[in-house]
């Protein structure tokens, strides 16, 4: 294999459509938008973007419900708008790589409707449909990611169907062939159309188990390994039969061929499971199956360096010659400044935990807003749209609150629209982070963050490297790089306390770019971290 594909330890930007930029003033962001911004995108020295759903939809999930997996809902534009997406942005030198939801379309899609209409219709197997119970409940105890039982009653068949996320995303059954072909088919749409690569959505979900057994319940429950709240019964549950099925590494040996005869072409696969760090190391060992995978680790309310130390050294000992990709925010959970910052010191924080990001090993995902260190944004009931946020209030406030418009400038819409009524509010709390503010400083967090991503391209260390770890605490993490016979020793800290280390090794420290605070190495052959530092020093041999 070669190691230096573009895809290892490539950094992916990833857009929500909506919220990036409105190029027609309806209030919604749009693909136009996404390519009138492609100058900003590219000057972060970022590799590729990930774009959300952008596929017709009834929008129930904001596009994570599909209903015409080869062409463009017209809210985003259409066919002409995503091919000129896509010439600008490798002109920009950036790949594109598209959200793939195989796992469940929108009850809307033509599959479905046909499906549901009888017993004997050709798509009568196309999804999971299953009988009541003799006293009309539920065939077994699977629950919803977002609430509630996983079935539905279809009062057409009499029937109840799967569905692991909304009622109005009734579960693909991939048991059948025709099922597992025809979403190839959709996939091999969009290599031919250029695009670098997929997000794969839900990855593990894709099988379950076809004598449909009740999940054992789960004992010792922690918050977040899979991207479910305390508050949810789905965290109270070992999914055993519902999703991470054995069969699911046939289908993605299928897709990797598929993948294959698309030279350059990578996926990133969502893993949310009570077993997530194995399953990414599975699903991207080998070379034939997945490039890529993250989990939901990095993405909780844990943010101590013993966690993220732990996370890694875990996957490393499994991962043999797979690779894995990070994020610590996307559209799915709190942002990263408030849920990691607890409002102490937010751009600091910010700075530091990118830092984080970008020198561990694997590839990365960093979500739009993430380089300006935007906080969540605060929104009242009545302002919510996720179906998620609107089941689980006041305990959970879901997902609107990271999906709001991006604030390109200083003013009441942000930048964003000219129309005074965006889909979500643009966040007062975000206004004064808008870019054109932190174009002009040179202490930004968008600084840093395009600064260390020009440190990180610098450094192959960083990028390709192994990493072996030495001593961290909850505040503090060291580690070396290496690749090629380099070595690049790295110390991290989170804390608002200087940090003194002793150092066995002889080092030699690299200047960071202004807006990055650094550490030293003083003459007592001792490492200085002053509060949120970073040190990287080569490890003279
Ligand atoms: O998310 C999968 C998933 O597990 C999430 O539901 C997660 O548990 C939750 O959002 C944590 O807050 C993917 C997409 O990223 C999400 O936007 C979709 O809603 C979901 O799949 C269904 O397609
Ligand atoms: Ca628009």
């Amino acid at each position: 294999t070669n190691n230096q594909e573009w895809w290892r330890g490539a950094v992916i930007y990833q857009v929500y459509p909506r919220s990036f930029f409105d190029s027609n003033n309806d209030g919604i962001g749009d693909l136009p938008g996404v390519t009138a911004k492609m100058d900003y995108i590219a000057s972060l020295g970022v590799d590729a973007i990930w774009l959300s759903p952008f596929f017709t939809s009834p929008m129930k999930d904001f596009g994570y419900d599909v209903s015409d997996y080869c062409d463009v809902d017209p809210i985003f534009g259409d066919m002409s708008d995503f091919d000129a997406l896509i010439e600008s942005a490798h002109q920009h030198g950036l790949k594109v790589m598209i959200d793939q939801v195989l796992n469940h379309s929108s009850d809307q899609h033509p599959w479905f409707v046909e499906s549901r209409s009888n017993h004997a219709n050709a798509k009568a197997d196309w999804y999971i449909w299953a009988d009541a119970n003799s006293d009309g409940t539920v065939p077994n105890n699977w629950l919803s990611v977002f609430g509630g039982p996983a079935w539905h009653w279809d009062s057409r068949r009499k029937q109840y169907y799967l569905h692991n996320f909304l009622d109005s995303q009734p579960d693909l059954n991939f048991h059948n062939p025709d099922v597992v072909d025809a979403l190839l088919e959709t996939v091999e749409f969009w290599l031919k159309r250029g695009v670098d690569g997929f997000r794969l959505d839900t990855a593990n979900y894709y099988y379950h188990d076809v004598e449909l057994r009740n999940n054992p319940p789960k004992e010792d429950v922690v918050e977040g390994s899979i991207g479910v709240r305390l508050d949810n019964p789905y965290a109270y549950q070992l999914h055993l039969y519902d999703k991470s099925r054995p069969e699911n590494i046939g289908f993605l040996q299928r897709l990797r061929g598929l993948l294959d005869q698309y030279p350059n072409t990578t996926t990133v696969g969502e893993v949310g499971c009570d077993f997530a760090l194995d399953t990414m190391a599975a699903y991207t060992q080998g070379g034939d199956k997945l490039h890529m995978c993250y989990s939901f680790d990095l993405l909780t309310h844990d943010s101590s360096m013993t966690h993220i130390r732990n996370t890694m050294q875990t996957i490393e000992t499994g991962l043999g010659d797979g690779w894995p990709c990070w994020s610590i925010g996307n559209h799915d959970v709190e942002r990263v400044a408030t849920r990691w910052g607890n409002n102490h010191d937010p751009i600091a924080k910010s700075k530091i935990y990118m830092a984080m990001l970008l020198t561990l090993r694997g590839s990365v995902c960093l979500y739009q807003g993430e380089e300006l260190g935007l906080p969540e944004a605060e929104l009242e009931f009545d302002q919510l749209v996720d179906p998620f946020g609107i089941a689980f209030w006041p305990e959970f406030k879901g997902r609107d609150g990271c999906r709001t418009p991006l604030p390109w400038k200083n003013e009441t819409l942000g930048g964003f629209t000219q129309n005074n009524q965006p889909w979500l509010p643009i966040a007062e709390s975000q206004r004064a982070l808008a870019v054109d503010m932190q174009d002009g400083n040179r202490d930004s967090v968008l600084h840093a963050y395009r600064d260390f991503l020009h440190v990180r391209r610098g450094h192959p260390e960083l990028r390709f490297g192994d990493i072996e770890f030495l001593y961290n605490d909850d505040t503090t993490l060291t580690f070396l790089r290496s690749f090629q016979g380099k070595r690049l020793y790295v110390a991290i800290n989170t804390s608002h306390q200087d940090k003194i280390l002793p150092v066995e090794q002889t080092l030699t420290v690299l200047t960071l770019p202004e807006a990055i605070p650094s550490g030293y190495v003083d003459h007592h052959n001792t490492v200085v971290l002053p509060p949120y530092s970073v040190l990287l020093a080569t490890v003279n041999t």
